[in-house]
């Protein structure tokens, strides 16, 4: 995993910043990007020494910046092994008939546009390269329903449909997809949701032990490690302190 050059969108927080922490080796070439330059810089800070980093303040819903930001990559940077596409949020928990629009399209804007975005920017370069990897953040919420999920896992069923099909466009090619599903996970993930809510953020960790920004972390760099021609389609990955709800029945009251 050495002289490798790893994209990473959201690496201000959370499972970007723990996948920046790990992939951080001696050889690698980090772009930590973000819209938040603070913990960028201090990320950086962090990890002198170990990996050479550039970083961009990026928001990855402005299509023309993804593609400024890619243009001016320093020349040491250009050439992309690893594109995680992992920056992503949720917004509201509230049923669909009572949500804000807005935030329906900012993880519409943020989770699919911006995805796309980052992929079809980055991806011409690794197929010229016939070399490259790129590893979307989805999550259980792709598959599970669950009340007030509504479009934050439309979103993501979108993130595991678009790699399963990426993987067919790619067929022929030695660029590898990965879809990672988690579910649960201790981050800045339900502060955000609760648009800064702390106590509420906490009740959904409360009392069960969440995955922790490492564990997918070490998920990715375990997907990104495998030799050259083997391919994680997909993994899902939740805590130990989490399970599926059985079937919801409404009965009248009788
Ligand atoms: P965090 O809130 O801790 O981190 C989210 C990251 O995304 C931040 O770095 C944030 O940076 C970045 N981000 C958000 N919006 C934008 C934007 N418009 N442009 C660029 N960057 C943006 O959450 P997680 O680390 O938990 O989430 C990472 C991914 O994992 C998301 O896609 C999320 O949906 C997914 N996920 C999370 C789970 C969980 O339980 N935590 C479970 C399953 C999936 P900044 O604000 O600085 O822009
Ligand atoms: C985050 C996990 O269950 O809050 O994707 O949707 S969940």
């Amino acid at each position: 995993m050495s002289g490798q050059t790893i994209f990473i969108t959201g690496a201000s927080a959370g499972f970007g910043a723990a996948c920046a922490r790990i992939f951080a080796q001696p050889g690698n070439r980090l772009i930590l990007t973000a819209r938040r330059i603070d913990p960028l810089l201090t990320l950086q800070e962090e990890l002198a020494g170990t990996a050479d980093t550039h970083i961009i303040p990026l928001d990855v819903r402005d299509r023309e910046a993804v593609q400024g930001a890619v243009d001016a990559l320093p020349p040491a940077f250009r050439e992309i092994d690893v594109l995680i596409n992992n920056a992503g949020l949720a917004l509201g928990l509230e049923p669909a008939h009572q949500v804000n629009l807005d935030d329906w399209e900012t993880m519409v804007d943020t989770n699919i546009k911006g995805l796309m975005y980052c992929t079809r920017l980055i991806l011409p370069g690794m197929v010229a390269r016939n070399r490259g990897h790129v590893v979307n953040i989805s999550s259980t919420a792709s598959s599970w329903p669950y009340p007030g999920g509504n479009v934050y896992g439309g979103t993501k069923a979108f993130v595991t449909q678009f790699s399963r099909n990426l993987r067919c466009d790619l067929l022929g090619t030695k660029v590898r997809v990965t879809c990672i599903q988690p579910g649960m996970a201790e981050t800045e993930f339900s502060k955000v949701r609760f648009k800064g809510d702390e106590e509420k953020a906490a009740k959904v960790y409360e009392g069960a032990e969440a995955l922790t920004a490492g564990d997918i972390a070490e998920t990715v760099y375990w997907a990104v490690s495998r030799p050259a021609h083997v391919n994680i389609n997909t993994l899902e990955v939740m805590s130990i302190d989490q399970a599926w709800a059985p079937f919801a029945i409404h009965r009248e009251k009788q």
